[in-house]
Parts: structure tokens; C-alpha cells; sequence
């Protein structure tokens, strides 16, 4: 990772401002572990296995929404602004990243939230086995910012098995920013003997047209649980100039030591990674 002098300055400050004993008080307050009525949770294992989506409705609350935002505005100046295209599955990424080793050594508060327990149980609790820490250093826990008009992150799955998304910021009614998945992406592939991350635009135009595509929209506070390895997800693109999108993203695998491709290094592997790794 790059990281200029000028950053590393501005990153020095952050942590100095920051009173260690306030984050840690402050953490522990942040999620109460979520008990749901075993009639819910078995709906959402159930849906969670259908659909590849699970919502979790106002996850946060809004103090720690305040919490997690103020965090990002100060982290925002490290983001990097990606504008190409994904080798193999040819979709577009237009938007500013933010990888995991920035949140690491930057957000203490952020990086303890990928920890928490009450986030991993309640994730636990729906795919109803034991999850695991990313072992990838950028991608076990990222920020994406869709901050401009037409800004999309383009169709592909995920290395790691679970993708827990919280958002911060959506854009307004008719905004664009959906989440948009074509659920059991891997399975069609395999019937249609097709590489799931290779040269797939064909394949998505035909689920398109064939309604296979579910399009979930969110509010701030909320969460959402997908199985990302399995079903195709997109960002649809923003639709006005002014509007924001702005979520973590904190991923899970289901094995450990799971094996990775290198899309992640791609997006977030730094302020050189597009150019260097494409
Ligand atoms: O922003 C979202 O809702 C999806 C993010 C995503 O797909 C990813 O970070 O891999
Ligand atoms: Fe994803």
C-alpha cells in the first residue's frame, strides 16, 4: 500500500484527536445483540436461502449511524476514486473505496465493529453456522462511496461467503443506488455450463428479461446479510448529480483459509491498484 506523507499526516491527527477510552465506551454501546422470535429467524434462514438476502431493518441505531458517519467524513479523504472496467465479468466500477488496512490503522472504532459479537451472532444466527474473519487485508471490511451521477458498482460476486452491508447514506425516491441480485447467480451458470465471472453479459441480459433480477432498496441505519459468492449483485447507478450512497461493508467467508481471485486487489489494492493489476 502507498501511502503519501501528506496522508499520513492527516491520519496521525485523526488517531491523536481521538481519546482512546471514548471508542472503546463507545463500541460497547454500539450494537445490542439482536434476539429474534424463532418464528422471524426461521423465516429469514428460509429466505436466506431462497433469495441469497436477508434485510435487517434499522441495524444500527441512529446515534451509532452518527457514530460510524463522522467516522467515514474524516476517513473520505483517503478514499480512491475507481472509473474502469472488471476484467472478466466486463461490468463497470465507478466509485470511491475505501480497503480494509486504511480502516485498520485510521478508524479503531470501525475496525472493532468487524469484531463485534453481536453483529457476528446475529450474521450466525441466520446462515446457522460459524463464520469467519476475511484473511484478505483490504477486503474483510470496506467503504463504498456512489457520490456522483452515474456512479454504479457493476455486476460481480464476491470472494468471501457473506457480505453484511450497512448503509449510511441513500440517495432520495427515484435516485437510483437499488441493490439489484440475480439470486442463485452460480447455479444458472453450472445449468447453462457458463463461467460465473467470465465475460457474462449476455447471461445478465437474459435474467434481466426473464425477471430473474430482485431489487432492493434501504434506509440508513438498515443492514442487509447476502450469500455474495453465489448471487450476482450489482449498485444501480445513481441517477442525479447531488445524490449519496455510502455503506461498509463487512465480509465474512465460510471456511477458513478460503481461496480468492483477484478482484479485490483490483478495487481496493491501494492508490495505484486499478492501473497496476488491470
Ligand atoms: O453497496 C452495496 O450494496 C454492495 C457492495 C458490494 O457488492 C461489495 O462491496 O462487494
Ligand atoms: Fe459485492
Amino acid at each position: 500500500m502507498v501511502i503519501n506523507d501528506d496522508i499520513h499526516k492527516a491520519g496521525k491527527s485523526i488517531a491523536e484527536r481521538r481519546n482512546s477510552a471514548n471508542w472503546a465506551v463507545e463500541l460497547w454501546d454500539l450494537i445490542t445483540p439482536k434476539i429474534y422470535d424463532p418464528n422471524v429467524l426461521q423465516k429469514m434462514r428460509d429466505d436466506f436461502v431462497r433469495m441469497g438476502y436477508v434485510r435487517f431493518p434499522a441495524l444500527v441505531t441512529s446515534r451509532v449511524l452518527d457514530s460510524i458517519k463522522d467516522e467515514l467524513v474524516e476517513l473520505l479523504q483517503f478514499a480512491v476514486r475507481r472509473n474502469f472496467e472488471m476484467p472478466g465479468y466486463e461490468t463497470p466500477r465507478n466509485l470511491s473505496v475505501l480497503g480494509g488496512s486504511i480502516i485498520k490503522s485510521y478508524s479503531p472504532l470501525l475496525y472493532s465493529l468487524y469484531h463485534h459479537y453481536a453483529l457476528r451472532s446475529c450474521v450466525e444466527s441466520v446462515v446457522g453456522r460459524a463464520i469467519f474473519s476475511c484473511s484478505h487485508p483490504e477486503e474483510f471490511m470496506v467503504a463504498n462511496f456512489l457520490h456522483h451521477d452515474g456512479d454504479t458498482h457493476g455486476w460481480h460476486l464476491d470472494d468471501p461467503a457473506y457480505a453484511l452491508v450497512i448503509f449510511l447514506e441513500i440517495p432520495g425516491d427515484d435516485g437510483g443506488g437499488d441493490l439489484e441480485v440475480i439470486p442463485n447467480w452460480t447455479d444458472l451458470c453450472h445449468r447453462k455450463n457458463r463461467k460465473p465471472d467470465d465475460s457474462i453479459t449476455d447471461l445478465i441480459a437474459w435474467a434481466t428479461e426473464n425477471g430473474l433480477v430482485d431489487r432492493y432498496r434501504h434506509e440508513p441505519g438498515d443492514a442487509y446479510l447476502l450469500r455474495a459468492d453465489m448471487n450476482l449483485h450489482r449498485v444501480a447507478p445513481l441517477m442525479r448529480a447531488g445524490e449519496r450512497r455510502s455503506v461498509v461493508n463487512l465480509a465474512f467467508d465460510n471456511v477458513l483459509n478460503a481461496t480468492r481471485g483477484r478482484t479485490a486487489d483490483i478495487l481496493y489494492g491501494g492508490q495505484h491498484g486499478v492501473e497496476q493489476l488491470l
